[in-house]
């Protein structure tokens, strides 16, 4: 039998990854750390979210590395990450499908006013409110990856004025891109929504603060579906609190679980949802991570390839 495939999460225990992969692979020498990794040289495949660091390191056989989520942040942050050893993402059409729809819904959520609506509804209210037409309600989206590129061409299709910004120039079909930190003020001064999908790195931790706030038209709309530090919360707070935000609909949070006493829970213009914008299909996602095993068992190089020296 092959190498040994470990998986290393906290957060579930693996058993349903063990029935999946067996379907796709074979017999395998599937551990976890729940059961105990046994003998870590076996190790060649680990499958991992935010293990302790210093673990990966430890395994001194380990061919592969596949992230358990979309991001790859929780890996980089471990400054004993094995070097040479290729990182990949889970990466699937589904997923990248669950981010769009999360972006999308929450756009029109707030472009028709739908909270608005349901509280006449309930004061039984017939007050149709002002609006503003899709054709004058630029939407930008931050982050031009899989996940931003199918974003934006899908409310691009909607009939939103779109917009994507990125750190290198990008071309995509009815949306106006932006590239590079100098471009940052202009593109946020046309953006009355802003969706944030960028990766997290060294540039990007922070980088939703004041000064990005304050460059937003008044009234913009914030739907943050990258990670909770692209965010300063305070920032966040006193741009709603004094008005210059309508609102935000956020899906990451710098501490996750978000703690119960964390004001953004009670706040009444946020919306939380507890990293759930889009989650693993393991049928899918399976069929991908198994093809990358075998890929790398056969000594060819690993779809959906991590670049260590951009962070994402
Ligand atoms: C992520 C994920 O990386 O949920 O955030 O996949």
């Amino acid at each position: 039998m092959a190498g040994a495939i470990a998986y290393i999460s906290r957060d579930t225990d693996g058993v349903a990854w063990r029935r999946v992969f067996t379907e796709a692979l074979g017999p395998i020498d599937f551990r976890t750390i729940a059961d105990g990794l046994g003998n870590t040289d076996d190790i060649e495949i680990a499958l991992a979210w935010k293990p302790k660091p210093g673990l990966l390191a430890s395994l001194k056989n380990l061919k592969l590395i596949v992230s358990l989520g979309m991001g790859v942040d929780h890996l980089l942050a471990d400054d004993r990450l094995p070097h040479g050893v290729p990182i990949v993402r889970i990466m699937d059409e589904g997923l990248v499908g669950q981010m769009s729809e999360y972006a999308i819904f929450w756009t029109l959520w707030h472009h028709r006013d739908i909270a608005k609506y349901a509280a006449s509804q309930r004061a039984r209210q017939w007050k149709p409110e002002e609006f503003v037409d899709t054709l004058h309600r630029p939407v930008g989206v931050m982050g031009l990856g899989s996940i931003g590129q199918d974003t934006a061409v899908k409310l691009a299709m909607l009939g939103f004025p779109t917009l994507g910004w990125s750190r290198t120039a990008k071309t995509l079909p009815g949306v106006e891109t932006f590239h590079g930190r100098d471009s940052l003020p202009t593109f946020l001064s046309r953006c009355s929504i802003l969706v944030n999908v960028l990766p997290l790195t060294r540039e990007t931790r922070g980088l939703l603060d004041k000064t990005l706030f304050a460059a937003l038209p008044r009234g913009a709309f914030l739907i943050n579906m990258g990670r909770g530090a692209h965010v300063v919360d305070d920032d966040l707070l006193a741009a709603l609190d004094s008005g210059h935000l309508a609102g935000a609909a956020l899906d990451v949070f710098d501490t996750e679980p978000l703690p119960t006493t964390h004001v953004f829970w009670f706040h009444p213009q946020i919306t939380v949802w507890p990293h759930a914008a889009a989650q693993t299909d393991l049928r899918s996602a399976a069929a991908v991570v198994a093809a990358n095993v075998e890929a790398v068992r056969r000594g060819e190089p690993a779809a959906h390839r991590v670049d260590r020296s951009r962070g994402y």
